[in-house]
C-alpha cells in the first residue's frame, strides 16, 4: 500500500540518448548512472536520492532501453514507459533540443497523455541560454511548457527541480522529507545561541 509518507519516486524517460543518464547524474550528483557517448552501454534501472529545497525525492533512470533493432528499441520504450508510469509519482519526459520533430516522442507523449501521471517535459541540450526560446516547439507535445536544461552544463536544472518538488505533494512538516543538512542547521542554531549572549 502506498502512503504519502512512503518514499517519492520520480523517473526519467525518453529515447536513446537525449541524456537521461546525463541529467540522473547531475540531479543525483554523484556519478552513479552508467554514462556513455556510445548508445548501448546503460543496462538497468539506477535508483540515487537527489536532497532539493530541504526535500528529498528517489530518482530513477529506467535504463536498458539502449540496445537491440529500432523495433525492439521501441518496444523497450513503450515498456520503460509502463515501469514508469506504474511506479512513478512522477515522470521527467526527456526530449532532445536537436530533434524537435521525432515519432517515437510523439508516441511516448500520447501515452504519458493518457496515463494520468504528472508529466514534466525537460527538453535537454539546451547549452546556452540562446536556445531558450528554441523549446516552444515541443509544448506540440502536449503537455504544459517545456522545461529547457542541460545536464552537461546544468543550466535550467535548478528550476526542473523546484517545478518537480513543487509537483510531488510533500506533506508540510514531514520529517522524512526533510533532508539531514536541515537538522545540521538546526542543530548550529542552537550551539550558537550562547555565543550571542558573550558577545553582549
Ligand atoms: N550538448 C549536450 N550533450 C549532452 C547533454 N546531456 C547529455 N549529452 C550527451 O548526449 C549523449 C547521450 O547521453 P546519455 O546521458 O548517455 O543519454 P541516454 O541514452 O538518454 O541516457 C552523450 O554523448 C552525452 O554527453 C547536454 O546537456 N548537452
Ligand atoms: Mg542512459
Amino acid at each position: 500500500m502506498m502512503d504519502k509518507n512512503e518514499e517519492k519516486i520520480v523517473a526519467i524517460i525518453g529515447r536513446p540518448n537525449v541524456g537521461k543518464s546525463t541529467l540522473f547524474n547531475r540531479l543525483v550528483g554523484r556519478r552513479i548512472a552508467i554514462e556513455s557517448e556510445v548508445s548501448g552501454t546503460t543496462r538497468d534501472r539506477l535508483f540515487g536520492t537527489v536532497s532539493w529545497a530541504g526535500r528529498q525525492f528517489t530518482l530513477v533512470d529506467v535504463a536498458g532501453l539502449e540496445t537491440g533493432s529500432k523495433k525492439e528499441i521501441d518496444q523497450k520504450m513503450q515498456l520503460g514507459v509502463n515501469i514508469a508510469i506504474e511506479s512513478a509519482d512522477l515522470i521527467i519526459f526527456a526530449v532532445d533540443w536537436h530533434e524537435p520533430e521525432n515519432q517515437v516522442d510523439r508516441k511516448v507523449a500520447r501515452i504519458l497523455r493518457n496515463s494520468s501521471k504528472k508529466v514534466l517535459l525537460a527538453v535537454n541540450k539546451v547549452d546556452n541560454v540562446r536556445r531558450f526560446d528554441d523549446v516552444d516547439v515541443f509544448k506540440r507535445l502536449g503537455f504544459s511548457d517545456p522545461w529547457p536544461v542541460s545536464a552537461i552544463s546544468g543550466l535550467g536544472t535548478g528550476d526542473l527541480l523546484d517545478e518537480v518538488i513543487k509537483n510531488l505533494d510533500f506533506q508540510t512538516n514531514d520529517p522524512k522529507y526533510i533532508r539531514a543538512d536541515a537538522d545540521c542547521d538546526l542543530k548550529l542554531a542552537i550551539i550558537g545561541r550562547p555565543n550571542v549572549g558573550k558577545l553582549k
